[in-house]
């Protein structure tokens, strides 16, 4: 399988993450996909090759205009203001404020265009959003070629982006954009299946209200987990999206037996309603040592799970989320997509 990858995902490397009341160095680091381009050359998995340049049009089509202007901007605006640090989010519109109205001085622009303040912009968050989501449309081109599976190494994920709002260390939602040039390819109907740990908000949100991409997400119970205050089992799509939204929120303490019976009522209601492309929000925080999560599965397991998707026959787009056990990322990424090459 080939993977793609650009460089240019160093550009965003926070200092800090707000993390139980403290600043720490951010979970979401650039070490992360080192480690999985690293063991992809260690297995033989494939060449890596640089994404061809990212295409505005389909992320024009399908997010804000005034968000993607907001986050190109963000950081001149930041430091004319004399901010001294990395944009970090301070103020949130909140019940019984204005959700709509958009302030002019950017601290209170931030607030509005951000859902989680752990996560901290600064000058290249930009240019490598913009590289991740590059590597996301190279990927979907391919498949929409002929091949059977790429990989899109990205860096930063994007599942907890949404139309005009980031945070979970998400800045552009890479997967709803592959999803939506999968139908602008002449796919009619595309399920996006997210089994990474945490629940994919932002693309649930994208498409929400919509028929023609289903969206399937295996998750921490919100009740325990970010992003907290969405990701229930009762969220099932609405208007035509009816019935086309599946959440599998677990329990803390999860292991892979209960976790892969979801995977699998995942899979088969996708091939009930009828997926002609698949597109996976590969995130591996599931594992039993990641340090933010809650899970219990081992490396072996995401072989497993690989093999199990690959049965599903379907092209393919795999998307890289989150993982944050370092060098185990390397691991389990690969482990997964050699279970699904193997199927
Ligand atoms: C893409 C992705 O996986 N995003 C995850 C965002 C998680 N945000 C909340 C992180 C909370 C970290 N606090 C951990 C304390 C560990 N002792
Ligand atoms: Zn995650």
């Amino acid at each position: 399988m080939r993977t793609f990858f650009s460089e240019d995902h160093r550009l965003h490397f926070p200092q800090a993450e707000l993390s139980g009341g403290e600043f720490v160095t951010p979970f979401e680091r650039p070490s992360r996909v080192e480690y999985v381009r690293n063991r992809l050359v260690e297995r033989g998995m494939g060449d890596i090759v640089a994404p061809d340049p990212v295409d505005m049009g389909p992320v024009r089509g399908l997010l804000d205009q005034g968000y993607l202007k907001f986050l190109e901007t963000a950081w001149e605006e930041w430091k004319a203001a004399g901010m001294a640090g990395e944009i970090i989010a301070a103020n949130v519109p909140s019940r019984g404020m204005h959700m709509d109205r958009i302030p002019e001085f950017i601290d209170g622009k931030v607030g509005y265009y951000c859902h989680a303040s752990e996560t901290a912009m600064t000058r290249g968050t930009w240019t490598a959003a913009l590289s991740s989501m590059a590597s996301a449309q190279s990927a979907q081109r391919l498949v929409a070629g002929g091949e059977r599976a790429a990989f899109a190494l990205c860096r930063p994920p994007g599942h907890h982006s949404t139309r005009d709002q980031y945070g979970g260390y998400c800045f552009l939602n890479n997967a709803a954009v592959v999803a939506q040039m999968c139908r602008d390819g002449g796919a009619a109907r595309v399920a996006v299946l997210d089994i990474d740990f945490h629940h994919g908000n932002g693309t649930q949100d994208i498409f929400y209200e919509r028929g023609d991409v289903l969206f399937a997400s295996l998750h921490g119970a919100p009740e325990h987990s970010y992003p907290y205050y969405i990701g229930y089992a009762d969220e099932r799509g609405h208007g035509a999206g009816d019935g086309c939204n599946l959440n599998y929120p677990m329990a803390p303490g999860t292991g892979y037996d209960r976790w892969a019976e979801a995977l699998d009522d995942a899979i088969a209601n996708i091939t009930a309603w009828g997926a002609d492309a698949l597109v996976v929000s590969l995130g591996v925080d599931a594992y039993k040592e990641d340090p933010i999560s809650f899970f219990k599965l081992d490396s072996s397991d995401f072989t497993d799970a690989g093999r199990r998707i690959g049965q599903m026959g379907l092209p393919t787009v795999f998307v890289m989320e989150g993982g944050y056990a370092i060098e185990a990322v390397g691991i389990n990424t690969v482990n997964l997509l050699e279970g699904f090459e193997g199927a």
